[in-house]
């Protein structure tokens, strides 16, 4: 059994006094927290200030992106021993946004994902195809060339402690959410990738969703059999929306 675990991704949003707020909402809604882990991953500064406020509670805290290097002249950078250090559980890499706008290719990915591991943190790697690839038929091709760059030659078992999110690029920041079925059928492409090298870790492994998930679209996507919650955009900055998503997946 895979417990559900729901992530929010709250990308360049936030301030001071209202990242509390909705944090210490999170932290304090009535859900089953026995049967759903959850995060919140806000931009770098406000991390410690989310911890404060969750600190008590089932709620953990990320980033969204780490160095590939774990110190050095990397002006503008933040590496992973100082997000150990925060109480980082969960760093997100691979988005398609940082893809996409910051120039990240598969092996500066496999790179950071590693770069996580080493220092101790849970790397959700993003992975997912645009709409073109997947109007020309390519999703399966493009998603697993994005899961095997992590995956190498298969002699680690490098799925072991880290979760994958299957984020279709067309549903990001569009308000399209993939269907259920298509949800399901890269899910389940992911897992059969990751059980063919490793057995065990592919049953095990969380893969989640994500590209605008809302508390209403959860139900159904979460109720697939190879979804276990989702990585959380702009429903992740209402409490309302962010719990209603964590009272879906139990
Ligand atoms: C979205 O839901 O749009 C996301 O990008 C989550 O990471």
């Amino acid at each position: 059994m895979r417990q559900p675990l729901v992530v929010g991704n709250w990308k360049m949003n936030g301030r001071l006094g209202e990242a509390e707020e909705l944090a210490r909402a999170i932290a304090g809604a009535e859900v089953d927290w026995e049967h759903v882990s959850s995060g919140i991953c806000p931009p770098f500064p406000l991390i410690d200030r989310v911890a404060s406020a969750v600190q008590d509670s089932p709620v953990g805290w990320g980033a969204q992106n780490l160095h590939q290097e774990d110190s050095g002249a990397f002006t503008g950078e933040v590496a992973g021993p100082l997000l150990k250090d925060l109480g980082c559980t969960y760093v997100i890499v691979g988005h398609s946004e940082r893809r996409d706008l910051f120039g990240e290719s598969n092996e500066l990915v496999a790179e950071k994902f590693f770069a996580a591991k080493r220092n101790g943190l849970i790397p959700i790697l993003c992975v997912g195809e645009t709409e073109a690839e997947r109007d020309a038929g390519k999703a399966g091709e493009v998603v697993r060339e994005q899961v095997q760059a992590v995956l190498g030659d298969g002699k680690e078992d490098v799925f072991r402690d880290a979760v994958i999110a299957y984020e279709p690029v067309w549903a990001i920041g569009t308000g399209r959410t993939a269907t259920p079925e298509q949800a399901q059928e890269m899910h389940a492409l992911i897992r059969g990738l990751i059980k063919e090298a490793y057995p065990i870790t592919g049953q095990s492994l969380k893969i989640l969703y994500g590209g605008s998930m809302k508390a209403a679209s959860a139900p159904e996507l979460m109720a697939q059999e190879d979804i276990d919650g989702g990585l959380i955009g702009g429903a992740s900055l209402k409490a309302d929306e962010f719990i209603g998503i964590l009272r879906a997946a139990v």
